[in-house]
């Protein structure tokens, strides 16, 4: 890995002089900094690409890949069965061992009961019909607005920074590496900050995602994470970037020392831009069960989540946390809209897609 210095943007509140990297990601003989760098910068093609049907259906395959022994669990109790009683309780277990908590099974038990006497049902495939609506109903206000949606342009402020945030091995940095090549197939042009400077490891991880998509990394050996993403939104401002995604070392809810350095970061980012970060997504993974809850709870009040990536779904997750999530958000006494952005399924660069609520009911019970 070839490294290319440039010079430092040196953060006021630095105490110690480093030395910042760009590394220069794209294979082959590495170019001398100055045109050949810009080149790496420069706007792809600015029509954005729209997701091809074939994309989309093989994301549905994959997400209901991962959820088939929640969707088997739940679609074979409806199956011959008469709607009695016995189905509620039946549901009731299953949407338990789904993950999705005690809170909100109870409250959808509650729901389905309520509205299967109103509307008067009669049969398991029609409970099994409102469940998919009162679900979809749920967790709708988990799906917002993208502010990057390409198919809905809004002018944004550039760079557009995203931090990202959440427990060890959650998957923030293989998403990054995901988002960063979706971005640019919007037509964006991408900087990766490594905000991870505990571990070589990691900061080689982001370099190599860096080096898949052909996007410079902003990195620097040790030293405060919040000092490394200060520079890095400088150096995107300077080449007109459109997205800088930072990624932060990963840190449990309950080590307060980590979680007031990651409100550091957040702190430090808005002062090399006031309006910045625009947007802070917690990384879940979604094989995490009950204990997302907390999670999303804890660094909500540390850094005014405004979004979610749920990750892993291709594995053994069972899906029904999202339900857990929405009902937990649904509670809160002043409640602010908190979106999934994107769900992950799988390891690979294309493995990451928009968050749709009807999509994930349908894999669920369809
Ligand atoms: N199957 C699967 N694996 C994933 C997914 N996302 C991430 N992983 C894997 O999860 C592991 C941890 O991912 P990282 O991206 O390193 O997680 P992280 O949150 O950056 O971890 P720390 O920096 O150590 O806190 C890696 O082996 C990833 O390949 C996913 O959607 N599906
Ligand atoms: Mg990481």
């Amino acid at each position: 890995m070839k490294l290319i210095e440039f010079t430092p943007i040196l953060a006021p509140f630095m105490v110690r002089s480093r030395v910042l990297h760009t590394h220069r990601t794209a294979r082959g003989t590495p170019p001398t900094f100055g045109t050949q760098m810009l080149g790496l910068f420069k706007k792809s093609a600015p029509d954005p690409k729209p997701e091809t049907p074939a994309a989309r259906t093989s994301f549905l395959a994959r997400l209901k890949e991962g959820l088939k022994n929640t969707r088997s669990q739940l679609t074979g109790l409806f199956a011959g069965r008469k709607l009695d009683e016995s189905l509620f309780e039946d549901l009731e277990s299953a949407l338990i061992s789904a993950d999705t908590g005690m809170d909100a099974t109870t409250f959808l038990l509650r729901q389905l009961r309520e509205r299967a006497r109103k509307e008067r049902l009669e049969t398991a495939e029609q409970l099994k019909g409102l469940l998919r609506e009162i679900l979809a109903e749920l967790l709708a206000p988990l799906e917002q607005p993208d502010p990057l949606d390409p198919q809905a342009p809004k002018k944004l402020p550039q760079p557009f920074v995203i931090m990202l945030a959440g427990v060890n091995g959650a998957g923030k940095t293989t998403s990054i590496g995901k988002l960063a090549k979706l971005f640019q197939h919007q037509g964006r042009t991408v900087l990766l900050a490594a905000g991870d400077t505990f571990r070589a490891a990691a900061r080689e991880q982001l370099i190599a995602w860096g080096d898949k998509n052909g996007v410079a990394v902003i990195s620097q050996s040790g030293g405060d994470p919040a000092a490394v993403i200060f520079d890095a939104v400088h150096a995107a401002r300077a080449r007109n970037i459109d997205i800088l995604l930072a990624d932060t070392a990963g840190r449990l809810p309950t080590q307060q020392h980590l979680m007031e350095e990651v409100r550091k970061i957040k702190r430090v980012i808005a002062k090399a831009d006031a309006s910045a970060p625009h947007e802070v997504w917690l990384v879940l993974d979604a094989n995490t069960g009950q204990n997302a809850l907390n999670q999303v709870r804890i660094f909500d009040d540390a850094l005014g989540l405004t979004g979610l990536i749920l990750t892993k779904l291709d594995g053994t997750a069972k899906g029904g946390v999202l339900a857990g999530i929405a009902y937990a958000r649904k509670q809160l006494a002043a409640p602010r809209p908190l979106a999934i952005r994107y769900l992950g399924v799988g390891e690979g660069l294309d493995d990451l897609r928009p968050f749709v609520a009807s999509d994930f009911v349908a894999a669920l019970l369809d």
